[in-house]
């Protein structure tokens, strides 16, 4: 049985990728790249830097910024995001997972954010899950971020154990590739056409339990 659980936040623990992608999408039509949904899944669970090289290849411009330029450009979209998560609190937490973060530490299974937000300490507390957390692997110290391993590797070193050991959630396709790549189990939340055939995925977080999340364990 697995000895750890590997959280992704947004998309899994609450609706963040919504307000990502509403923050990419205004300072996209600021600099002229129009972007939709679709193209979004792109970004979700790619960091910050990456996420704006993908936003200015698509729209043609990865040659018209300085770097100073660029790190303004990603600035500007943590401040328009900033805003939009403010108003977050414990309300906003997907159904299932407050009761899936007792059942596990019930039973005794160590509890672990592997998340590439730099703003992953800030909305644990906003939604009061801080405490849950043996836990939280810091984006930042990290090589690569996902689909490398790197932040599930990190995350599960944190909790004491080999990443064989451990479970991982994500909404995201680059966060599933990260998962297999660490070693981890991966289940996905989302759908089959964006995450893969081949592993669990549920529709939603409600159906998240330990009990689910055993039986799928390994199979
Ligand atoms: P920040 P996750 C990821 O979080 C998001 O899915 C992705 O859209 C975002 O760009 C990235 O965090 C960095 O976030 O700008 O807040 O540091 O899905 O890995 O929990
Ligand atoms: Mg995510």
């Amino acid at each position: 049985m697995f000895k750890g659980v590997l959280f992704d936040l947004d998309g899994v623990i609450t609706d963040t990728a919504e307000f990502h992608y509403r923050a990419w999408k205004k300072l996209g039509e600021e600099i002229g790249i129009s972007i939709d949904r679709n193209f979004n899944e792109q970004l979700k669970g790619v960091s910050r830097e990456d996420s704006l090289t993908l936003l200015l290849a698509y729209g043609k411009k990865e040659n018209d910024f300085s770097n100073e330029e660029f790190a303004a450009l990603a600035k500007r979209k943590n401040e328009y995001y900033l805003e939009m998560i403010q108003e977050i609190t414990p309300t906003d937490v997907f159904p299932g997972i407050v009761p899936l973060l007792t059942e596990l530490k019930k039973a005794g299974i160590k509890i672990a954010l592997a998340s590439a937000s730099k703003n992953g300490p800030l909305l644990l507390d906003k939604m009061q899950l801080t405490d849950y957390f043996d836990a939280i692997a810091d984006p930042s110290k990290v090589a690569s971020g996902k689909p490398a391993p790197d932040i599930f590797l990190l995350a599960a070193k944190e909790i004491g154990f080999e990443a064989t050991d451990c479970l991982g959630i994500e909404d995201a396709k680059a966060g599933i590739q990260a998962i297999i790549a660490s070693g981890a189990y991966p289940v996905g939340v989302g759908r089959k056409e964006d995450l893969g055939e081949d592993i669990p995925i549920v529709a939603d977080t409600s159906s998240l339990t330990l009990d689910y999340l055993q039986h799928v364990w390994r199979k």
